[in-house]
């Protein structure tokens, strides 16, 4: 079959990942009903690509939101009802409640990440490897089924060298792993909680008294080595300061809390998931959409100046296909 893509391999700059445009003309409106029609195309690029889709000109979307949110059905039976699963309201889109918005704009407010400290690395570069950059997760992960897929659109962003979306490769750190780490890392289990548990690295070495958690906020055990249910492929998974649990964590089974052996062991693997080699660095354009696998990539957002630049994106999360270690499980964040 002739397909209606043209598929560029890998991300510029990096070994994974792939852009993806219609082979005609047309925008928003067109590319997302060929991927309709051809519905099997972009999910089996995405997954051979090892999670990462870019798609340009996609601005038609910001006009049209439900469009993003049909485009997302294409990944997933199930695409998030952010009413429906204790966010916020004011991070949720007025009229399409599957679209969760990222912005430093009323009615969001939410502030970018701290610049990291220094600002540049020794040779002048964007800082990407934990630790000097932080705020590497995959989203959800304090959840039992996590989401699969989620989908980000530039509805307004910063200007280029702010703002950045960086994405590491958690199948290929997880392939390049010393056989003596792949040993210790397999069967591990990682303790993932939402960081409004207050159980960040940070908040734990301040002291903060430990908030009582209702049974759906708990911690949730995830795989360190996650298999892809599509690919069949290993890949690390892990998040660092802000969405692993510092308190009874970050491992099961390993020495807890920020001096123990799980914090040594977790810092090894961040700074070795998020090598320059495993990185791609996202500089976004209005209309630019990413689609990534939370799966097999961790991501991080970067600095950018609020006081000056008003950031507005969409997201959107597909899940459904976890893999069978979640089989049969009931949502762990909705209360019984
Ligand atoms: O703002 C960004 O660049 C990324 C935000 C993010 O991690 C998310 O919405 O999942
Ligand atoms: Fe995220």
């Amino acid at each position: 079959m002739t397909s209606a893509f043209r598929i560029s391999t890998p991300l510029p700059g990096t070994n994974f990942g792939a852009t993806i445009s219609l082979t005609g003309t047309g925008g928003a409106h067109s590319f997302v009903q060929a991927a309709e029609r051809d519905a099997e195309t972009l999910p089996h690029i995405l997954a051979e690509s090892r999670g990462l889709l870019l798609v340009h000109g996609m601005d038609a979307m910001a006009e049209d939101p439900e469009l993003l949110v049909r485009f997302s059905r294409i990944f997933g039976p199930e695409v998030e009802n952010y009413r429906d699963n204790l966010t916020p309201l004011n991070m949720v889109h007025e009229t399409v409640p599957e679209i969760l918005v990222v912005s430093n704009t009323p009615p969001v407010s939410r502030q970018p990440p701290r610049l990291p400290d220094p600002p540049l690395t020794g040779d002048g570069r964007l800082p990407t490897r934990f630790p000097h950059r932080r705020g590497w997760h995959t989203d959800q992960s304090y959840r039992r089924p996590p989401p699969d897929i989620s989908l980000f659109l530039a509805v307004i962003p910063v200007p280029k060298g702010q703002g950045q979306t960086l994405f590491a490769d958690g199948t290929a750190a997880y392939d390049s792993l010393s056989p003596n780490l792949k040993a210790r890392v397999e069967g591990l289990e990682g303790l993932h909680v939402s960081s409004r548990a207050r159980r960040t690295r940070d908040a734990v070495l301040s002291g903060e008294t430990p908030i009582v958690l209702q049974p759906h906020e708990r911690s949730q055990r995830q795989p360190v080595v996650r298999v892809h249910p599509v690919t069949g492929r290993k890949a690390l998974y892990l998040c660092e300061f802000g969405q692993m649990d510092w308190l009874e964590g970050p491992f099961v089974g390993m020495q807890p809390g920020p001096h123990g052996d799980g914090a040594a062991l977790l810092f090894e693997l961040m700074a070795h998931m998020t090598q320059p080699q495993f990185v791609y660095v996202h500089e976004w354009t209005r209309g630019d959409l990413l689609v990534w696998d939370n799966r097999c990539l961790v991501h991080a957002a970067t600095w950018f100046d609020a006081e000056k630049e008003a950031r507005l994106m969409w997201r959107t999360t597909v899940s459904g296909n976890p893999g069978p270690l979640y089989a049969g499980e009931r949502k762990s964040w909705i209360a019984a």
